[in-house]
């Protein structure tokens, strides 16, 4: 008997459905703006989170005690992780999402030398490969696991110990490989531990510039191997490091600019990264929008009480609503995707909880989604910042942007220039935003 035996494939029943285990606003073949649902959100399941994770937290251990848990699973490590896989594909097969996203560290055990957990890895790739092979299902992105075992516990790339850096250049290696391998659409890397405690013991220079040259090797090797996905750089404040080199995504821009690397690599933002920064979500992906390094996202919400990162499943309508109308006018989600980076509340125990939570999430982020795209389609908003940006409009301002401080100091003083406040309307827009969500 599998985890998820009892309950059936999800299927959109429509807004007026009270079935816990349906869909009410994401019906994936529908068409809306000429595309069918499923292939404007692109949605993907994170492994770590709904299966690696055992639900514990600092003050007690796992709460959840899978089939394939280590304290209560069978068999050896192998066995377990064959298990999960079946599991994770049953779960696939009931939320029908197109994509899923996978560290290595979450899909194969770690054996006592490189070259065995490499084995294992394989040997578990093999295996979704033919899982893959017999479904609907894509892979969004692959990546490393460089943050858990102690071995990365002063940074992969970024640290002080150059075997440790090279340990980390094989692993990415293995990580792009079978990314490409199963036709990875992106391959991430999210620096977990690249950042510091203290600079008493860090020279700070020395670091990104390993970093710098590190990702420079990722993106060598992925045009040596001819992987056509995109590289993204996901960044976060803190959490598990003090002070983190990927910050946000103006710092990241800053850092692929520095390295030469803004052409080559673009950022998978994520909400609860972006709180914990100090920014709303849409601030995160204007700003990557505008600097042209906009990927892909991460759709998991913080506690805005705690200050963790507390990955939840998003549930808040008008801040999706925002959240895809930035997207929607950065030209939309083309490689990237909706991954779900969220895990249960510890005391969620069921596979239904597992489910649930992916269900309501999906219908969140189409209630979202189609706010959003209704927004677009009245035009509102972009017709309030044409008219607030429209004295640029004028042959006169445009010459100013090409002139100089003598010509535009000389124009001010001669009494041709009369700047008159007018209001931003901030009240009036949220007002408008609200009619749509
Ligand atoms: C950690 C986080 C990661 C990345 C992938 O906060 O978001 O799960 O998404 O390593
Ligand atoms: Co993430």
């Amino acid at each position: 008997m599998g985890f998820f035996d009892d309950i059936a494939p999800l299927r959109y029943e429509g807004p007026e459905s009270d079935n816990a285990l349906a869909f009410r606003h994401y019906n994936p073949d529908e068409v809306i703006a000429g595309k069918r649902m499923e292939d404007h959100l692109r949605f993907a399941v994170a492994y770590w989170h709904s299966f690696a994770w055992e639900g514990g937290d600092p003050f007690g251990g796992p709460t959840f005690q899978r089939p394939w848990h280590l304290q209560t699973g069978m068999g050896s490590d192998m066995d377990r992780a064959r298990v999960k896989l079946d599991a994770a594909f049953d779960m696939f097969d009931i939320l029908g999402q197109p994509y899923f996203c996978w560290h290595d560290a979450d899909i194969r055990p770690e054996g006592d030398s490189f070259a065995a957990s490499l084995r294992n890895f394989q040997t578990i790739i093999d295996l979704i490969e033919d899982k893959m092979a017999s479904r609907r299902i894509g892979l969004l992105w692959g990546t490393a696991n460089m943050f858990s075992h102690r071995r990365w516990m002063s940074g992969a790339a970024t640290n002080p110990d150059p075997d440790v850096f090279a340990y980390a250049a094989a692993t990415v290696k293995t990580c792009m490989d079978a990314t490409h391998r199963l036709r990875g659409e992106n391959y991430v890397l999210w620096g977990g531990r690249e950042g510091y405690e203290t600079l008493l013991n860090t020279d700070m220079a020395r670091e990104l510039d390993h970093l710098g040259r590190f990702l420079t090797m990722v993106v060598d090797y992925k045009h040596k191997i001819g992987f056509t996905g995109t590289i993204l750089v996901e960044p976060k404040p803190q959490e598990p490091s003090k002070h983190q080199y990927d910050f946000d995504a103006a710092t990241c821009f800053g850092f692929l600019q520095k390295y030469g690397l803004e052409g080559e690599v673009k950022l998978n933002l994520e909400q609860g990264h972006a709180i914990l920064a100090g920014h709303s979500f849409e601030h995160e992906i204007a700003t990557a929008a505008a600097l042209g390094v906009f990927g892909s996202i991460d759709m998991n919400r913080n506690d805005y009480q705690s200050g963790w990162d507390t990955d939840q499943f998003p549930n808040n309508v008008p801040e999706v609503a925002l959240t895809y109308y930035h997207i929607l006018r950065a030209g939309g989600l083309t490689s990237g995707g909706t991954n779900f980076d969220a895990k249960l509340r510890r005391q969620s125990l069921d596979a239904r909880d597992l489910i649930a939570a992916h269900a309501g999430a999906m219908d969140v982020c189409a209630r979202g989604f189609k706010a959003a795209l209704a927004m677009i389609e009245d035009g509102g908003l972009e017709a309030a910042l044409a008219d607030r940006y429209a004295g640029w409009d004028s042959p006169e301002a445009q010459a100013m942007l090409q002139s100089d401080f003598d010509t535009i100091f000389d124009r001010v003083l001669s009494g041709a220039v009369d700047p008159q406040p007018r209001s931003g309307a901030q009240e009036r827009l949220e007002n408008y935003v609200n009619r749509f969500v």
